[in-house]
């Protein structure tokens, strides 16, 4: 899909959130308008025993006059008939963190080393995103491996967001918290 719609953005085929499951780390992002995660961004998805999908994230935020902290969230994940498109209720464990409700598609991943996650907040009169985000995960907190870039790379431009990422550091920010 390289028309930039929305409705024709193509996800991972047979999408198995087993697999999907444990630590990813994200090693790119590009930002939706507004309050972000910054840098040090650690996902954690579980499969819980009636197979619904749960996730914490931990990220370096500054909320609130040029406070910088730790967010630590919560999320829970709704299906829909598309097994790699979700629904993502997310709220922060103190309450002065972000609640949201966002679409949480996973774009292409081989499960254990990268995935491509993207959401759409506001679609356009004319089909296009207005609001999106999207994350680069990796498995390994040094980055993507060399072999896992060509189809990143293929993967951004599908999605009409090429040049729109940058890179997220790690430093070992929220580790203590
Ligand atoms: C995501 C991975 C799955 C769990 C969650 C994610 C998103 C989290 C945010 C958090 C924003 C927090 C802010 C706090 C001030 C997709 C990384 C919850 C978008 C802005």
């Amino acid at each position: 899909a390289q028309d930039c719609q929305v409705s024709s953005v193509q996800v991972m085929q047979n999408f198995d959130k087993t697999r999907y499951t444990g630590i990813w780390y994200a090693v790119a992002k590009k930002d939706p308008e507004g309050l972000f995660l910054i840098d040090n961004i650690v996902a954690e998805f579980i499969i819980a025993e009636d197979g619904t999908m749960t996730a914490t994230a931990k990220g370096r935020v500054i909320i609130l006059n040029n406070w910088e902290m730790c967010a630590d969230m919560l999320a829970t994940f709704e299906v829909t008939p598309d097994p790699a498109k979700f629904r993502m209720k997310y709220w922060g464990a103190a309450s002065y963190l972000q609640t949201g409700n966002d679409d949480h598609w996973v774009i292409d991943t081989d499960y254990d080393n990268y995935a491509i996650h993207y959401s759409c907040r506001l679609v356009d009169s004319d089909g296009t995103c207005l609001d999106a985000y999207s994350f680069i995960f990796s498995r390994h907190p040094t980055g993507l491996r060399p072999e896992d870039q060509r189809n990143v790379v293929q993967k951004k431009t599908d999605l009409c967001l090429l040049g729109k990422y940058r890179r997220v550091t790690h430093t070992g920010f929220c580790d203590s918290s």
